[in-house]
């Protein structure tokens, strides 16, 4: 049996759950609320010791990290192209995801937590503005590379999705409301559309509904 915890608001637990729902595989949603806390409960801190989400366990094997839990999946249907079975192209797959833990999620991050979790699922307070504006920064530099890349291509790394796309878009969704500087990123507002098109993303969408001011 394929279980997952997840936070659903959150892009790191939308990532795995839409590769779920694209490969068909159904796997058992764990719910942790992370405002409560149960991230930090002792059962769960003995999966996963960051007392972060997601985790995977499948049987007796536990894997945690977001990207890593996307390859496993992608994995277990080499048929859907996600993972590329030559070496060369699960590289290339591999690079953008290391560069979305890098660069790309730790841009996005700082937008959503400001303007996003501070407001609607903290309720701590207004954005920093010094925040902001490095938060700003750092996700034209980040952008501008993605727009690059998918210049005169369908996908991140060529013609066929893979998990790449599924890594990198997840935060868009919720451009919006962190504010995303998108205007200039004509190739990634593209792309994105793309992404939001899948049945297997509307799908997740619905399952991921990020909770509301009156919700929350
Ligand atoms: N690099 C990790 C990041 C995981 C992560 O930071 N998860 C956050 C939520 S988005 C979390 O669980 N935070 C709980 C906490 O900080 O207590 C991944 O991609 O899986």
């Amino acid at each position: 049996m394929t279980e997952l915890y997840v936070f659903p608001p959150s892009p790191r637990a939308f990532k795995v759950m839409a590769i779920a729902n694209h490969l068909g595989i159904e796997p058992t949603l764990h719910v942790l609320d992370l405002i409560k806390g149960e991230q930090k409960s002792p059962q769960y801190a003995a999966l996963n010791p960051n007392m972060r989400m997601p985790t995977l366990r499948d049987g007796d094997y536990v894997l945690w990290e977001s990207n890593a839990i996307m390859q496993y999946l992608a994995a277990k249907r080499p048929e859907s192209r996600l993972l590329p079975t030559d070496e060369k192209g699960r590289l290339d797959v591999t690079r953008w995801q290391f560069w979305d833990l890098a660069h790309w999620d730790p841009a996005c991050a700082v937008l959503i937590f400001e303007n996003v979790v501070k407001s609607v699922v903290l309720k701590s307070g207004e954005p920093d503005p010094a925040a902001i504006a490095k938060g700003t920064e750092s996700f034209h530099r980040v952008a501008q590379v993605l727009d690059g890349q998918l210049k005169g291509k369908t996908f991140v790394t060529g013609d066929t999705l893979t998990v790449a796309d599924f890594s990198l878009g997840a935060p868009l969704n919720l451009a919006d409301m962190a504010r995303f500087p998108l205007e200039p990123y004509g190739e990634i507002k593209r792309w994105y559309g793309s992404l939001r098109a899948l049945p297997a993303w509307q799908k997740t969408l619905a399952q991921c509904a990020m909770p509301t001011a009156a919700a929350a």
